[in-house]
This record gives structure tokens, C-alpha cells and sequence, in this order.
């Protein structure tokens, strides 16, 4: 995992790269052809859970090195495997880890301190004053052997109920110690390693919901009183059932907003082909618009060892061919895949992304706006689709030429076609409700 631009801030990393371009002839050698470094382009990091059972195969290892600047330990820092016993701490499968992700210049993202799964019985025995002395034990057993080595620590994980009650969920933390539980992790979290980022973590928080709106309430509530929460990871585990939300971007914004990062932290879409590819693309494209969205990391390297392998949700299959998926990632991160190959002029890849914002609303409409920015090649034409949710209709277009299909509305440019590298141009619309203001869909944007 050699990535030199890793750290960099995007504008920083952007300059390095035209500035190596222009003073070497090897324009491939600064081709950001992986996911990592196509990612460190953009300022954000690319990581993946590492299981450390197959750090022993060739294949897995390798594409783990090449592809992933960030590594999540998949089970190996939960508290079943750490603390089976009380006050016996066992590392050995989290340093395997650790130490393979840091040897190569990856950062690590702890995985999980305070969870209700995964939990030995003897925790959930414990009274009050026990289970609150044994949480702040383990955070600490924790984050004192790995002090300086974690990019980010998911301090609490899955506290709140899903549905629509927006409640804590049920556990032996929450039962017992009462909704202070959160607080008081990451408090202790903030004492034992201060320079470790501490987010809260959940699934089915992705879009505008129940269980998003009480997670974000209870961030707004430790920002105003000064609790140290520094980020909010979105897991972001997609299906047919439960596919990218339309407000995806939007919900990733309003968490942003609240002054604390935000990270993609166990992404997997079920699906194959380009359906699959799709929805990977609308989801890298979701970070790049959002500043404070971090980095993406994927629940797992390769198909195989997913812990859903029927539903193929990961970049690559399990041969650890590159999926179509893998190609519509690297490709939104402005990257591109095998810079000398026959016919490749040898530039970047031509590339856009498509982010979308409500500029106004009334009771019976609202103003949709895209802004389409070009990635690191420049772009001489572009087209983005927009589908609004049945009852609404489009009303008018501006700054954009559309074409219908059904609910889908093609836009291609007016007289906005030419965009430089790394320049944005927007389109609008104007939907009429019909009784509903549910966002839209913007599709991955195709540039030319
Ligand atoms: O369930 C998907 C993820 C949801 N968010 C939190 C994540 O920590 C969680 O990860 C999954 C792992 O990917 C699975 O690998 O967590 C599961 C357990 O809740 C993990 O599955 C467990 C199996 O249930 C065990 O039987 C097995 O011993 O993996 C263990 C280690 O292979």
C-alpha cells in the first residue's frame, strides 16, 4: 500500500499531479489506477474490511495492498474477540491487521468499542455499576494498545432502534446504564487516545429516516455540550430492498453540517452488472460532493468472503477479477483503469460527477439543481439523468437540454458542454409535486 499522495488535501494532490505530468514523460506513473490512489486525488482515503484469517492468500493480499489505503479489522476488534473473558485482553488477529495495514502506509479504522452484538455472555451478566466500570475498561484495554495507530474509532456502534420509533435499541448498555451510556464511551474514548477520530457508527441511517433523524439529534445534542464525537460512519449495506437512498447525498450533508466528518464505512451493494456498477457510482459520487465526507470503505475485498457472497456486493468477484462495479468507482474518483492499454492516449480517464441540491421550495414545487464537475481530464460533452418520483412532473429545464423516457429525464448540455478538468457547470429544473416533495434520483453522469 505505497500511496504518497494519501494525505494530501484534494487541491494539493491535484497540483502534484499536473505538476509531475508536466516534468515527466511517465505521465502512467502518476495515473491514479487504483482505487486508493484515485481516491487520494480527491482528498479522501479508500479502504476495505480485512479479515486477518486470509492475509495468508496471495491473491487477497495482493489486491489488499495495490487497491486500499485504509483497512477495517471485520471482526477481530470486537469485544467477543478481545476481551473473552473479563479483564483478559486477546490482540493477536487485530495486530495481524494492524501491523500488515501499517506497514504499508494504511491507516486503520477501529471496529467496534461498544456494541450489542458479538458481546461474550459475561458482559451481559454484569449490574449497573459493574457493566459501566467493565465499558470504560475495555474502551481503554483498546485504545491504549493501539494509541496512535487508529485513524478512527467506531465508539459506539448500532445503538438505535430501526423503524420508525427512533429509539435506543435494547442491550445490556442501554438497559442498564440509560441513554448516558453513548456519552460516557466516548468521553472515556476521548481520554484514552486524543488523536484518534471518534465516530458513531450505524446502518440504515443512509438516507432521511426515523433512525437517521435520532442519530442526528443525539449528535447535535453532544456538539452543543461539548461531548467529543468527531464523526458519523454511514455503513451504507444496499440491496434491491433497500436501495441507495435518494436523499443519500443530502442526509451525508445535514450530518456534515453539524461540524463532524463523515465516512462511508462498510459499504456493499447486492446486485451485478451495471445495475450494481450504478448504484457503487451514485454512492462515491455522493461523498466526492460532500467536503466533509472522508473517505469510503467497502465491507470486504472480494466476493467470496462477504458476509452476504450470494448477493456479489463487493468490486471484485471471486477470482478477484475487476467487476464493472470496480470500473464505475475508480472511474467516479476521477481515476483510470490501465493507462497504457492499446488505444489509451495514455491521459486520464474522461470522467464527471453529477451532485444534486434543492435551491427552493414551495407547497406545490420545488427547484431541483445538478452541478456536473468534470474529474481530472477535460470534458467536451456530458449527459446526467434525473428521475423524479411518480406523482411529480418537470415543469421546465434551464441550462440543460432534456430528453424524457418515462419517469427518466436525460439532460445533455445547452451551450455548457466544455467544462476544463476539475471545473463544474449546473442545470435546474422545476418539478411540480402533485402531493409529494420526495427528492429525486440523479443518475452517474457520462462525460465525453
Ligand atoms: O453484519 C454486517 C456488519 C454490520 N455492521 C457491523 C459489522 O461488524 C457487521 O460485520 C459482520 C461481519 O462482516 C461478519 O463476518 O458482523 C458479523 C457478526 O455480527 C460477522 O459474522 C460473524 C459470524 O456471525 C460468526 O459466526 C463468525 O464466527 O463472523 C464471525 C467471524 O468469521
Amino acid at each position: 500500500m505505497t500511496m504518497p499522495l494519501r494525505r494530501l488535501p484534494r487541491t494539493a494532490a491535484a497540483t502534484l499531479v499536473t505538476l509531475a505530468a508536466l516534468t515527466t514523460a511517465a505521465h502512467s506513473a502518476v495515473a491514479a489506477d487504483t482505487l486508493g490512489s484515485a481516491a487520494a486525488g480527491q482528498g479522501r482515503y479508500f479502504g476495505t474490511a480485512v479479515a486477518a484469517n486470509h492475509l495468508g492468500e496471495a491473491d487477497y493480499t495482493a489486491t489488499l495492498d495495490r487497491e486500499f489505503t485504509s483497512a477495517t479489522p471485520e471482526n477481530e476488534m470486537k469485544w467477543d474477540a478481545t476481551e473473552p473473558g473479563r479483564g483478559t485482553f486477546t490482540f493477536g488477529a487485530a495486530d495481524r491487521v494492524v501491523d500488515h495495514a501499517r506497514s504499508r502506509g494504511a491507516d486503520v479504522r477501529g471496529h467496534t468499542l461498544v456494541w450489542h452484538s458479538q458481546l461474550p455472555s459475561w458482559v451481559g451478566a454484569l449490574g449497573a455499576p459493574d457493566l459501566r466500570a467493565a465499558m470504560n475498561t475495555h474502551i481503554n484495554g483498546l485504545m491504549g494498545h493501539y494509541k496512535g495507530q487508529i485513524h478512527s474509532w467506531d465508539v459506539v456502534n448500532e445503538a438505535f432502534q430501526d423503524g420508525g420509533s427512533g429509539a435506543r435499541r435494547s442491550s445490556p448498555f442501554q438497559d442498564r446504564l440509560g441513554d448516558g451510556f453513548i456519552e460516557e464511551a466516548f468521553r472515556t474514548a476521548r481520554a484514552a487516545d486524543p488523536a484518534a477520530k471518534l465516530c458513531y457508527n450505524d446502518y440504515n441511517t443512509d438516507g432521511v429516516n426515523a433512525k437517521s433523524n435520532a442519530v442526528h439529534a443525539m449528535v447535535k445534542d453532544f456538539k452543543s455540550r461539548g461531548v467529543p464525537i468527531d464523526c458519523v460512519g454511514f455503513q451504507s449495506h444496499f440491496n434491491s430492498a433497500s436501495p441507495v437512498p435518494a436523499d443519500y447525498r443530502q442526509n451525508l450533508q445535514r450530518f456534515a453540517d453539524l461540524g463532524v466528518d463523515v465516512q462511508i464505512t462498510e459499504l456493499d451493494i447486492e446486485g451485478s452488472g451495471s445495475a450494481q456498477a450504478a448504484a457503487y457510482t451514485r454512492v462515491v459520487e455522493a461523498c466526492l460532493a460532500v467536503a466533509r465526507c472522508t473517505g469510503i470503505t467497502v465491507w470486504g475485498v472480494t466476493d467470496k468472503y462477504s458476509w452476504r457472497s450470494g448477493g456479489t456486493p463487493l468490486l471484485f468477484d471471486g477470482d478477484y477479477r475487476k467487476k464493472p462495479a470496480y470500473d464505475a468507482v475508480l472511474a467516479a474518483l476521477g481515476g483510470s483503469g490501465d493507462p497504457d492499454g492499446p488505444g489509451d492516449p495514455g491521459g486520464p480517464a474522461v470522467t464527471c460527477t453529477a451532485a444534486y441540491t434543492r435551491t427552493a421550495d414551495w407547497s406545490s414545487g420545488y427547484n431541483g439543481q445538478v452541478t456536473i464537475t468534470a474529474g481530472a481530464a477535460p470534458v467536451s460533452s456530458w449527459t446526467a439523468t434525473v428521475t423524479v418520483p411518480a406523482p411529480q412532473s418537470v415543469s421546465s429545464v434551464w441550462n440543460g437540454t432534456p430528453s424524457r423516457a418515462g419517469d427518466v429525464m436525460t439532460v445533455r448540455p445547452s451551450w455548457n458542454g466544455t467544462l476544463a478538468a476539475g471545473t463544474s457547470t449546473t442545470f435546474g429544473f422545476t418539478v411540480v409535486k402533485n402531493g409529494s416533495s420526495a427528492a429525486p434520483t440523479v443518475g452517474g453522469c457520462t462525460a465525453s
